[in-house]
């Protein structure tokens, strides 16, 4: 049984190396939640990838806060959990709230393999020791600057680009990207930007991109079905896929060819795992998005992107790309082959600076766990 002795959170501001901007905001300071589960001696930590405001989904750092304490708390006291993957069951009651769900779970999956002295990454079965990287670059004011944004990451290393994408700010950027890079890999994200029948869609096809991610509303399967099948770029989604639910349903109705996976977006690393199997049987190959994670999370997304479907390159970049001094060590560093390697440690592999976290946490709280 997993000894779970105490829940301790941890809200702390930090700030970005450089503002990120997409369809539906700009951040230049990420506020995350983590959570660190305590027994044995050992210590396992999760990070929640709920944002500050409700954009990207409906969960924030506050709603997050209010779950895990007051409803995720009182249904560990006293839980008997044999392993980490009977953690979703035991959460099922409340309904919603992945991302509270998913931060708890991810510090019970790092405890459980610490007290094994395992790797997280070979718990779960990955076959691989590094893991391929991307960077995603925001909306810029100007395609000069996006270009030199560009040149600057294409110059450190990363082997694929991502590109915000909106109305107005799509295929004159993709002309000038595609002119001065005609080689590198490119894909774009419009964050549910698109209405159906927006005329740069089909215009996406001309550019060679790997995927279009998340054209639309993110409750609208039938109209990512519908464009899927007449643009010959593949769609992915992202938003819309909540659950394994609604991954079996994406695929069903053929909404998507491809997934981005994020464990905090569907509920946790079990139900990634899920989705990741469910994709593999059916030839649909999956990667690894980013929620501007901490080496916490980060750590969590190396580890889950070392699964075999994880084909594609990863919004998994180096820790500078968004953190001076980041709240985990070491940080994590891009290789000459574009890759990020997988710690060798147990659990996520990570260690975590509690005492500045203590120091600069904006709020924390402490659970005992025992009946
Ligand atoms: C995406 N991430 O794939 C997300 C969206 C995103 C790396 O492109 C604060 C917290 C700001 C989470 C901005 C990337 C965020 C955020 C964007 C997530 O759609
Ligand atoms: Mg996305």
């Amino acid at each position: 049984m997993i000894p779970l002795e105490a829940l301790e959170l941890f809200v702390i501001d930090l700030p970005l190396v450089h503002p990120f901007r997409t369809s539906f905001g700009e951040e230049r300071v990420r506020r995350v939640l983590l959570v660190s589960v305590a027994g044995e001696g050992a210590v396992g930590w999760g990070e929640c990838v709920a944002s500050s405001g409700p954009w990207y989904s409906y969960e924030t750092v506050g709603t997050a806060f209010h779950v895990i304490r007051d409803f995720i708390v009182p249904l560990l006291r006293g839980a008997r959990l044999e392993h980490p993957r009977d953690f979703p069951a035991l959460v099922a009651p409340i309904r919603g709230h992945p991302m509270a769900k998913a931060a708890v779970e991810a510090a019970i999956w790092d405890l459980f393999c610490r007290l094994r002295g395992m790797p997280l990454w070979k718990e779960i079965g990955g076959v691989r020791e590094e893991v391929l990287s991307g960077v995603s670059i925001g909306l810029q004011d100007s395609i000069p600057e996006l270009l030199a944004r560009v040149r600057e990451f294409v110059g450190r290393g990363y082997p694929r680009v991502k590109l915000k994408v909106k109305p107005g700010w799509d295929i004159s950027v993709l002309e000038a990207v595609r002119e001065e890079f005609p080689e590198i890999e490119l894909q774009v994200d419009a964050n549910c930007a698109y209405r159906p029948g927006d005329p740069a869609l089909p215009e996406f096809d001309r550019f060679g991109l790997l995927l279009v991610e998340q054209p639309f509303h993110y409750e609208d399967l039938l109209e990512h079905a519908r464009l899927a099948r007449t643009l010959s770029t593949p769609v992915c989604l992202d938003e819309s896929i909540t659950s394994p639910h609604r991954a079996r349903e994406a695929l069903e109705l053929g909404a998507c060819s491809v997934i981005n996976i994020k464990q905090g977006r569907v509920g946790g690393l079990t139900a990634a795992v899920e989705i990741h199997d469910l994709a593999r049987e059916r030839g649909i190959p999956v990667w690894c998005g980013g929620m501007l994670e901490t080496g916490v999370g980060r750590a969590l997304n190396v580890a889950l992107a070392t699964l075999p479907n994880f084909s594609l390159p990863n919004d998994i970049s180096a820790t500078d790309r968004y953190f001076r001094e980041d709240i985990a060590h070491p940080p994590f560093a891009l290789t000459s082959r574009g890759t990020i390697p997988v710690p060798e440690g147990p659990g996520i592999g990570v260690e975590v600076d509690g005492e500045r976290l203590r120091r600069e946490a904006a709020a924390t709280a402490r659970f005992g766990l025992r009946r």
